[in-house]
């Protein structure tokens, strides 16, 4: 194991042949774990993690029509009616996974299986952050509850095909709060240590002053570290305990058609409660 600019770490073994609770309890504790060079299938991006995780399915114009764990993150049109996978070709400001569902997604894993080298993908280690927080502030921190209310075109401009996808298959399980009200500082459900839940651009009411100042220590650069994909990388990356973003995938302002670009993605919990 490596550990990569600024924070998360590297494996450089075969996925397959791992034995990842090791990784489990690096995902945990760095955000992001990167695996480069996977020559691996759907089912196999699937299974290596099955034992380790539960995983989320739906039933969505773009969810990989063997796998229904996968869901097809990619600029590319997949369908008649001409509409582009997950997060299309957008740009997606810093956010966590599913911050309105009350159970969450943990643990989002994505595996390259055609890149574009232009577009990278950042990712913030909140806990490293929340370590070097003044007590004072940790303090305040604990003692704040905050609101969180999805709002669209605050991370990244939604399409209605999109929204609908997300929002129907949460709705159905009974799993999406429009408010969500919550504790700004919980408990981690693997390691139970205290971290910093931090989706800030669905924090409806919150004291404002307190999250300026925690947005610009979290995003410092110590505690960030970008991505630029190849084929075959594997990311797994915790959605407690960090941020991450994306570039737009979109270079017709140069004058140059979009390339395509294509990540498997599935979202699951940790298996150990
Ligand atoms: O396309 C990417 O690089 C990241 C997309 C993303 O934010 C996600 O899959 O949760
Ligand atoms: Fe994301």
């Amino acid at each position: 194991m490596k550990y990569l600019d600024n924070i998360g770490v590297e494996f450089e073994e075969n996925i397959l042949k791992k034995d990842l609770t090791e990784v489990m309890k690096c995902i945990a504790n760095e955000e992001v774990v990167v695996f480069r060079e996977q020559d691996i299938t759907a089912k196999q991006f699937v299974d290596v993690l099955r034992p380790y995780v539960k995983y989320s399915n739906a039933n969505h114009w773009c969810t990989h029509p063997d796998h229904p764990e996968i869901f097809r993150v990619t600029n590319k049109k997949i369908d008649d009616e001409g509409r582009m996978g997950f997060f299309g070709d957008g740009e997606l400001d810093w956010h966590c996974n599913s911050p309105l569902n009350e159970k969450h997604e943990e643990i989002v894993a994505l595996y390259c299986v055609e890149p574009d080298e232009t577009c990278h993908t950042s990712f913030c280690n909140i806990r490293k952050a929340w370590n070097d927080l003044p007590e004072d502030i940790q303090e305040k921190c604990r003692k704040s509850s905050i609101v969180l209310r999805f709002k669209n075109n605050t991370i990244y401009d939604y399409k209605e095909y999109e929204l609908r996808g997300a929002l129907d298959s949460n709705e159905k399980r009974g799993n999406y709060i429009p408010k969500r009200i919550t504790k700004m500082v919980k408990n981690h459900p693997y390691t139970g240590e205290e971290y910093l839940y931090f989706p800030y651009a669905f924090y409806h009411k919150c004291d404002e002053d307190l999250v300026e100042y925690l947005k610009d220590f979290v995003l410092q650069d110590k505690y960030v570290y970008h991505h630029q994909w190849k084929k075959g990388d594997v990311l797994l990356f915790d959605q407690l305990i960090g941020l991450h973003r994306r570039t737009a995938i979109d270079l017709k302002s140069v004058g140059k058609p979009n390339k395509p670009r294509e990540l498997y993605r599935t979202v699951s919990w940790y298996n150990s409660w």
